[in-house]
């Protein structure tokens, strides 16, 4: 089938080059199916340029990669799914293809998505072997359902996707955007804030991820991105791909999100070794006071990861129901002490409404603090928060070691840079 993929993504701080789109073109061509892909990222006019693009691929099923619901910056917030919605709808008097949605912004609950965007179809989780089988369904004429189980199609662990050929990477590094790449899929993590919990975690072959990495190389993309939800989730798995990259000696620098626990020693060596020149750290006090890690576990990762010369900056969440300010005073000041490159505090929570917070105040608003929105779909943006500014900065108390998250529109990998 004639298939046209389109990233709408259109926020720049930073410009993200769209892997999934990369990954799911690649599975298209495999499939035998002609592939459009149209970014959408730097153009002037979306609706115009998805109209000229459209007029003359004539597809017969139109992707929407929808990666961000909104920016989840409660003093920064932007909601993106409007403006996504009105180019399907602008889409669909265009042509008569097919839409489908897909992406990570899926995750903020499917139907709910799908219905504020109303697209045909849409497939939440991997798209690699999902789409292609949509689009089976509807080559033999066969009605598919709505909402697609893109986990339960996932992806092939061995395959290694083309790169640089779907998207045209030069105005995004132009823009100090870089090129990312995925080693796995899903998360063992269950924490009660994140869209990204208990999603079924698959690792791809370590040899197709450094085949990827090299063929990105021989690209000219030297800096990479990480784009796994965390990459210590088995730490074998996650030394066994280091040693080949560092065997392969790719000569990357590259940043990461890892958590703080599990970790040791040699795990911080392999990564120096491979070039893993900034790593953001995942922190929130919910997982501290319930014991997942401890501040001494963190310790232990920011010391080893700075005696291998990496940037670590940490992104710390607070401010769950139940907390008060002592105790969070104690997280401060062992940040204080330790001093890692830097700390972005996030202390107002955005719920989504399936996570374990969504469930929690759904059942039963929290005594203390605030719910901001109303969408009982919770897509457009709403914020939990018992914190005001003036005590998020009593906490900081003037260290510049900290910043307030949505006051600075900077990723760490740029601010560490
Ligand atoms: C790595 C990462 C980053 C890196 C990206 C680096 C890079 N160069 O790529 C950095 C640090 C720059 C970043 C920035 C931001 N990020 Co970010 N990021 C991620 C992360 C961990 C991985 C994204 C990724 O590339 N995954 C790998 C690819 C292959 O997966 P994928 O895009 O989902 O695509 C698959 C499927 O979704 C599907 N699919 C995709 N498109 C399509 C299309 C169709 C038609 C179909 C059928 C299927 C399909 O198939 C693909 C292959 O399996 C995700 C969390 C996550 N695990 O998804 C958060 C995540 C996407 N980020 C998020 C946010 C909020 C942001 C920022 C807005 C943060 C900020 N305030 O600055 C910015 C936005 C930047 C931008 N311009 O968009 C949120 C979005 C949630 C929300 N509220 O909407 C997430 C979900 C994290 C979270 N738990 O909250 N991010
Ligand atoms: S915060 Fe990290 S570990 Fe926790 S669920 Fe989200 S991605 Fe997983």
């Amino acid at each position: 089938m004639r298939v046209a993929l389109v990233n709408p993504n259109r926020y720049l701080e930073p410009p993200v080059i769209p892997l999934g789109v990369e990954y799911v073109a690649h599975y298209l061509e495999r499939e035998g199916h002609e592939v459009q892909v149209i970014d959408l990222a730097f153009v002037a006019d979306p609706q115009a340029a998805l109209a000229e693009a459209l007029g003359s691929s004539r597809p017969e099923v139109v992707g929407f990669s929808l990666r961000n619901v909104d920016s989840s910056l409660y003093h920064d917030n932007v909601f993106f799914l409007e403006e996504a919605a009105a180019l399907i709808s602008a889409c669909r008097s265009m042509c008569d293809a097919w839409v489908v949605a897909g992406g990570s912004a899926l995750l903020a609950g499917p139907r709910e998505v799908v219905d504020y965007i109303a697209c045909d179809f849409a497939v939440y989780g991997p798209g690699e072997k999902a789409l292609p089988a949509l689009l089976r369904y509807l080559e033999q004429g066969v009605s598919p359902p709505r909402l697609i189980d893109g986990w339960s199609y996932s992806f092939d662990r061995g395959e290694v996707p083309a790169r640089g050929r779907w998207v045209d990477y030069a105005p995004y590094v132009e823009r100090r955007g870089v090129a990312g790449f995925a080693t796995q899929t899903g998360c063992l993590g269950g924490c009660s804030f994140c869209i990204e919990a208990n999603l079924p975690w698959r690792p791809r072959d370590p040899r197709a991820v450094v085949e990827e990495l090299a063929i990105l190389r021989e690209r000219g993309c030297r800096e990479l991105h990480l784009c796994d939800c965390e990459f210590n989730q088995d730490l074998d798995m996650a030394k066994e791909l280091l040693k080949r990259m560092a065997q392969a000696e790719l000569g990357l620098s590259w940043s990461l999100y890892m958590k703080p626990l599990p970790h040791d020693e040699r795990f911080f060596q392999l990564l120096a070794e491979t070039g893993a020149s900034t790593l953001t750290l995942s922190v929130d006090s919910q997982s501290l006071y319930a014991g997942v890690y401890s501040l001494l576990d963190l310790q232990s990762a920011i010391v080893l990861a700075q005696r291998e010369g990496i940037g670590i900056a940490v992104d710390l969440l607070v401010g769950f129901p139940g907390e008060g300010m002592d105790e969070l005073r104690d997280v401060f000041d062992f940040f204080r002490a330790v001093r890692p490159k830097t700390v972005g505090v996030s202390a107002w929570l955005r719920v989504f409404k399936y996570t374990g917070l969504g469930v929690d105040i759904r059942a039963r608003r929290p005594a203390v603090g605030t719910v901001e929105g109303d969408d009982p779909d919770y897509v457009r943006p709403v914020y939990y928060s018992w914190m005001s500014l003036e005590d998020c900065r009593e906490l900081i108390d003037g260290d510049p070691l900290f910043r307030i998250e949505g006051l600075e529109r900077r990723s760490n990998y740029e601010r560490l840079s």
